[in-house]
């Protein structure tokens, strides 16, 4: 009998759709727990997550109500460290490559996206990066990207750790949400359907198809989130 599993988080979070994502790949059972967004209740930052961020899991122990977690269960933040905890409780699946270089490569995507692809991802929501700026970063990742398949050939965690945001920005760019100027949603998406992008066009559109990240993303669900989201509106 599998241990429980416990995710608290938000669907709209792309942290959090990175734990979904993972879990959708290895096929386990866990309760969902939606915590609001801004103040978290006392009892998740006393007893699952110090920092209140999302997600975080709650792992073995006693089958309890989430929001009365039992000390007995580990609680796990971050959401790339609970990808990686996921990955590793079902051996067998291609989230950690075998492969030593394939794992090495797998690494420094994570190391690429979450620095400087995260740098220009919000910076652009933010209207702080230029669509310049961005583009070029997109050419950087699509340059580094396997010439099929997944970013490292077979879908790991450096899919897991993108998809999100790759999805969430294209979402984000066809509505024009965020600080950038108005009509800059459309500059950018019109640059990328670009002869020269091909491959990163192919790359997302294989993420949004694969059946992992198709059962844990809902376009239309994550464009009233964000169109919600007060702090990337515009003045
Ligand atoms: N490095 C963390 C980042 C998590 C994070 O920034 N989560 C955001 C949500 S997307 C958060 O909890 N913000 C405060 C909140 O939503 O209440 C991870 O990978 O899990």
């Amino acid at each position: 009998m599998p241990e429980q599993i416990t995710l608290y988080g938000r669907n709209e979070s792309p942290y959090n759709h990175r734990v979904a994502i993972t879990l959708a790949e290895v096929g386990a059972k866990y309760t969902m727990y939606i915590l609001p967004a801004g103040d978290k209740p006392a009892w998740y930052t006393e007893k699952v997550n110090p920092t209140g961020k999302i997600p975080s899991i709650s792992y073995g122990g006693p089958a309890t109500d989430p929001a009365s977690p039992s000390p007995e269960s580990r609680k796990i933040p971050e959401s790339l460290v609970i990808a990686e905890f996921i990955a590793d409780l079902h051996p067998g699946t291609t989230l950690v490559p075998a492969d030593p270089l394939k794992k090495a490569d797998m690494r420094l995507f994570i190391t690429l996206w979450d620095g400087k692809g995260m740098e220009h991802f919000r910076g652009f929501l933010f209207g702080a990066v230029t669509i310049e700026a961005y583009l070029a970063f997109f050419e950087e990742l699509q340059a580094r990207l396997s010439p099929t398949g997944f970013a490292v050939g077979e879908f790991s965690l450096a899919d897991v750790a993108m998809a999100p945001f790759l999805l969430r920005s294209e979402m984000a760019l066809k509505n024009e949400i965020g600080k950038y100027a108005v009509g800059d949603g459309k500059k950018v998406l019109d640059a990328l359907a670009e002869p020269k992008f091909a491959r990163i066009r192919k790359y997302t559109e294989d993420l949004k198809e694969w059946p992992s990240v198709k059962k844990t993303y809902d376009e239309a669900a994550s464009y009233e989130a964000w169109a919600n989201l007060p702090y990337i509106q515009r003045a």
